[in-house]
């Protein structure tokens, strides 16, 4: 920081703000988590410098002995930890992975079956406002009204009526486990590939805690910096060999890396990259499984309080980091929810929930997840504390200086980034 405050005290000034709220809150947002500082100072490196279009051994520029090293170990720990037959490593973000595996297995206009965007999916699973929605024509599955679990036959019956090139599975705010086999067993009977988006749940597959896509998938993308705590960023793991078109002059290990360059991206984010190595070294190791079955049992604990104080939940309840509520049941709009735990600094998101009948900018739910408060060290009975603090706080619909306070007490017992 010491350069910075010199040559640009504004941005110094902006960082350090930023430190200190995440120091000083309860982050709660379930995409987002708490990077190493191993990870950190690796993504502030000087491998920002360098420009290695191409992939490793086969670049458009002279230099990269030393980038090669760090993209093909980012590679190989990618592929060791998810058991994947070929990964590209380069993904700016999750938008970019999924645009790169659309371009690799579809056409423009090509039409694709995925989750809707209010029932759990995302904004590039099909969304109209979305490059997804403009390029494809994308059909949407939902769940069921009941149970509010992802329904199998209405992807079976819209597989069999639009006959899509993808079917794609994987959420941003689904609080279930995801079964893929039935989804590989759908794609075979229409002839689709199938897509996996495992964003949210990448950490939690990583170590076994979750139903694991990889297995039946063409093609899986993911981000790197949710559950499973790496840089900002993402990747595309896939088969080698295409399935649905075996006879094309490329397989699909090589559609997926020229979609990514030169289809879609340039110069790859080198230090991003050897970022994501770092971080893919720290989710093998076993205290990565401890971590995320923790994230895990900190959920249930919110299920659990939730439930006792009445306050429905979709699905009533979760299996995995985050919690959907309903916060219309205490007489709330998702906005006016997530202002008022602003306030007392827990951070959430307001959210869509099933069936909803408000609008996305105040919808009826907010979203809660637990794999940062986690990384931060927090166990069952420090979750049972900010549950107290989230639930008194819906209910009186007031933020209290007590409640904040509170909040403030619990956080600095669990120290974040001392060093900074
Ligand atoms: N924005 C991410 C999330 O919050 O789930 C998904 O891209």
């Amino acid at each position: 920081m010491k350069n910075i405050q010199q040559t640009d005290p504004k941005i110094a000034k902006i960082i350090a703000s930023e430190i200190d709220r995440q120091k000083n809150g309860a982050e709660m947002i379930a995409s987002e988590n708490f990077v190493s500082l191993a990870v950190l100072e690796t993504a502030g490196s000087v491998l920002t410098n360098k420009y290695a279009e191409g992939y490793p051994s086969k670049r458009y520029y002279g230099g990269n002995q030393f980038i090669d090293q760090s993209e093909s170990l980012a590679i190989e720990r990618a592929k060791q930890l998810f058991k994947a037959e070929h990964v590209n490593v380069q993904p700016h973000a999750g938008s970019q992975a999924n645009m790169e595996a659309y371009f690799a297995l579809a056409e423009l206009g090509d039409t694709i079956l995925g989750f809707s965007l209010s029932h759990g999916g995302h904004l590039t699973h099909g969304h109209p406002v979305n490059f997804s929605g403009k390029f494809y024509n994308f059909i949407h599955y939902g769940v069921d009204k009941e149970k509010e679990l992802i329904d199998l036959d209405e992807v079976r019956s819209l597989a069999k009526k639009h006959k899509p090139k993808i079917i794609l599975a994987g959420a941003s705010a689904y609080s279930r486990k995801i079964d893929f086999k039935p989804f590989k067993e759908i794609a075979d009977e229409v002839g689709a590939y199938l897509m996996v988006d495992m964003a949210h749940i990448a950490g939690l597959i990583a170590t076994g805690l979750h139903p694991d896509p990889v297995p039946y998938s063409d093609v899986v993308t993911t981000t790197t910096h949710k559950t499973l705590r790496g840089p900002r960023g993402a990747m595309i793991l896939c088969k080698t060999e295409d399935r649905i078109n075996p006879k094309d002059k490329k397989n699909l290990a090589q559609k997926i890396d020229s979609a990514v360059f030169p289809g879609m991206q340039g110069g790859p984010l080198e230090h991003i990259i050897a970022a994501k190595a770092v971080a893919f070294a720290e989710t093998l190791k076993p205290e990565f499984k401890e971590y995320q079955q923790q994230v895990i049992n900190n959920c249930k604990v919110l299920e659990n309080k939730f439930r006792a104080a009445g306050i429905r939940m979709v699905s009533d309840g979760t299996d995995n980091h985050l919690l959907m509520i309903d916060v219309t049941t205490v007489g709330l709009s998702g906005k006016e929810a997530e202002t008022l735990l602003d306030e007392i600094h827990i951070f959430t998101n307001k959210n869509m929930i099933p069936f909803d009948q408000r609008k996305p900018m105040d919808p009826s739910g907010i979203r809660l997840g637990t794999a940062a408060l986690t990384t931060r060290g927090l166990k069952e009975p420090d979750v049972e504390v900010i549950a107290d603090i989230i639930i008194d706080t819906l209910k009186t619909k007031k933020a209290t200086k007590d409640n904040k306070q509170k909040v403030l007490d619990l956080m600095k017992q669990f120290p974040l980034y001392p060093e900074l």
